[in-house]
């Protein structure tokens, strides 16, 4: 099994999170190191496809992988032995979301020298971690086929931060009721810049597109 390290992180209620968060961003970029920050429901397969794309990944860029739960270690655990990358399990002491101030303590226990891409899996929710900037150069999130094509309608906030929403287990379209087009059409309303692409960890559908998409992202730089 791949050792993971545990870090307790818990909320300070008088930090500024977008100043947090903006120089999380600026340290991170001058460190050459692109952060993304994966969001969705529990479920609709952020654990899965991180696991994937770091495999496909990981031979082309030095990567390591920030977890959040609550209390369990489960996540980084199962990508540290599914992938082998150096990974952190986050526990949020309880609360449903992550804020810039804990994301910088848990980068600075980390440590992210000679790191060219940071994944951070964010805890299971469509709403608070939508409200909080975690200092992410991009903000990735997962809407899963048998979720439903009108949680852009419901969640409007989680559609309108993400610069990419990944439509997820598209391999399970033939059993649900989900329009891709409606999704694609909430999507664009609230949030008309957002990149979004069918995906299937099962499959492996739109996964070389995901990585086309992220090795061109600045501050990432292919050596
Ligand atoms: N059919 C299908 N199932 C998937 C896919 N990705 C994940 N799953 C399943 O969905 C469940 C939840 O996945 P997980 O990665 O733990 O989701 P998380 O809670 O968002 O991290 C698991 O049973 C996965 O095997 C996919 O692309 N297709
Ligand atoms: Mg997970
Ligand atoms: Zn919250």
């Amino acid at each position: 099994m791949g050792k993971v390290r545990i870090i307790e992180v818990h909320e300070n209620v008088f930090s500024a999170n977008e100043s947090t968060a903006d120089e999380i961003r600026r340290m991170l970029t001058e460190n050459g190191t692109l952060f993304l920050n994966f969001m969705s429901a529990p479920g609709s397969g952020k654990t899965t496809l991180l696991t994937a794309l770091i495999n496909r990944l990981k031979d082309k860029v030095r990567i390591a992988e920030m977890d959040v739960d609550i209390e369990s270690s489960l996540d980084a655990q199962r990508v540290a032995d599914a992938t082998g990358v150096r990974s952190l399990q986050i526990h949020n002491g309880g609360l449903c979301h992550i804020d810039a101030d804990m994301t910088l303590r848990a980068i600075q226990e980390f440590g992210v020298e000679g790191v060219d891409l940071l994944i951070l899996e964010n805890i299971g929710n469509l709403v608070c971690p939508a409200e909080f900037d975690t200092g992410a150069h991009k903000n990735i999130m997962l809407l899963s086929v048998p979720e439903g094509d009108d949680k852009p309608l419901k969640y409007p906030l989680m559609f309108t931060v993400s610069d990419i929403v990944l439509v997820t287990k598209i391999d399970t379209i033939g059993f649900f009721n989900f329009n891709l087009e409606n999704a694609e059409k909430y999507i664009h309303a609230l949030n008309p810049n957002a990149v979004i692409l069918p995906v299937s960890a099962k499959t492996g559908e739109g996964l070389s597109e995901l990585e086309e998409l992220i090795l061109g992202t600045p501050p990432l730089k292919l050596s």
